[in-house]
């Protein structure tokens, strides 16, 4: 047998491989059921930089750290001078994440690496690997900010000075973690990007589909409310007194609710962060922050929800008679991605033996970024009942095992192809 190169078609995954990694990265700032809390540029994210560039280096990956801390391994080609096929996710979570948003693209395309490998398998491009820095913008808005700079859609300087919920700037918090690099920016275009990540959300599972090929991003729009009321003492104020931020608060929840059942169709919205001062069981509110997520696929309406959402905090600043201002946090159109790629996607989980269906994303991904510079796509696979931005997220090890294999295969066959990127400046910035 010897060192015989089976046929890179025939290759696979090794599943134990990828759980253990899932696991041994979950451990990296553990909350409780099982989740893990690492979010942007905290010292647990460093840490868990640190474990998975370790990795990368482990099989002999060349790791690049960009300016703003986006980590690209590379595993060189046969033919020189071809552009990369690059493949990735995050590793930051949320406060309250599980063990696979983000982290499952990252860990099988190191898992696709070790399995070339050992295989002692070339491929005609280079393949490389990449984590983004802060994909969540649950710490530091906008969402995807690393992935965004990394395409040229940001400039560094912009990105170090965004300042996050608890005051700190990105620029700081990367010079403290050491993060910063001094890799190219913008980053050159890779020849083509496909990420693997959970679904999230209930559809494969509902219809028991095995994978998804995904066919893009909706559009997304994050901002921040800010209510300046009166506060006051609870219980000599009368009611007709009052400028209760809370209450103003409380009703652009509803309202947001309200607004996407009115919208119906894929309209989404949800209010997630309510900060109360001085948040006191005998004090009248006098500030309120809270945040608004609108979503749609479909950009007009969501045109029209921020619209109305506009309207709606006018009015209500004058009905209780507080002060309301309001600024955009993040605000991303609707990506399609490459049909190519989403029909490769497709034909390579068929080939496999998986069932498999088209989807667009309701969550926001590093790849919706990528697909300005180069044709990009998503592999899903299903999420127990659709949990996820929690704990409990949860997805099992053969539908692990069947998305890494999709990974696999769909970079193989990328990596032979002729691709020619899509970068352009006004794609960049756009979108
Ligand atoms: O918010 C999102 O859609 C992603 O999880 N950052
Ligand atoms: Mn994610
Ligand atoms: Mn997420």
């Amino acid at each position: 047998v010897g060192n015989v190169v089976s046929p890179l078609e025939d290759l696979r995954v090794d599943r134990s491989r990828l759980v253990d990694r899932l696991a041994r990265l979950a451990t990296i700032g553990p909350i409780a059921g099982d989740g893990s809390c690492r979010l942007a540029l905290t010292d647990e994210d460093g840490a868990g930089r640190r474990l998975v560039s370790g990795w990368m280096r482990d099989l002999g990956l060349d790791v690049v750290v960009d300016p703003v801390g986006n980590v690209v391994g590379t595993r060189a080609g046969r033919q020189p001078g071809l552009a990369p096929v690059l493949c990735g996710s995050h590793i930051d979570t949320v406060a309250t994440g599980g063990r696979f948003d983000g982290n499952l693209g990252v860990l099988a395309g190191l898992e696709v690496v070790e399995t070339l490998n050992d295989a002692a398998a070339t491929t005609r491009r280079p393949l490389a690997i990449a984590f983004f820095t802060d994909e969540e913008g649950a710490r530091f808005a906008p969402d995807m900010l690393g992935s965004l700079v990394f395409v040229g859609g940001m400039t560094v300087a912009a990105a170090r000075a965004v300042v996050g919920i608890d005051g700190s700037t990105v620029g700081a918090e990367l010079d403290r973690i050491g993060w910063a690099g001094t890799g190219p920016n913008p980053f050159p275009a890779p020849a083509a990007y496909v990420e693997l990540h959970i679904e999230q959300g209930p559809v494969l599972e509902h219809e028991g589909v095995d994978v998804g090929a995904v066919t893009g991003v909706q559009a997304i729009s994050w901002t921040e409310v800010t209510i300046s009321g009166q506060s006051n003492h609870a219980g000599t104020t009368p009611m007709a007194l009052r400028h209760d931020a809370a209450v103003a608060a409380a009703e652009v929840a509803v309202f947001v609710r309200r607004l996407a059942l009115d919208l119906g169709g894929q309209q989404v919205g949800t209010v997630g962060a309510v900060t109360l001062r001085p948040n006191l069981v005998n004090v009248v509110a006098n500030t309120a922050a809270l945040t608004v997520d609108l979503r749609n696929t479909d950009e007009a309406v969501l045109e029209e929800a921020e619209r109305r959402l506009g309207a709606f905090l006018v009015a209500l600043a004058e009905q209780e008679g507080v002060g309301i201002k309001w600024r955009s946090l993040a605000r991303f159109g609707p990506v399609d991605f490459d049909p190519g790629v989403v029909a490769l996607v497709e034909a390579t989980a068929r080939r496999l033996g998986h069932s498999v269906r088209r989807l667009p994303s309701g969550a926001g991904h590093d790849a919706q970024m990528l697909a300005r510079v180069c044709p990009a796509g998503m592999v899903f696979v299903p999420s127990v009942a659709g949990i996820s931005h929690n704990p409990a997220e949860l997805t099992h090890d053969a539908d692990l095992e069947r998305g890494a294999n999709v990974l696999l295969q769909t970079l193989v066959a990328l990596t032979e192809r002729d691709l020619a990127p899509t970068a352009t400046a006004a794609a960049r910035a756009s979108s």
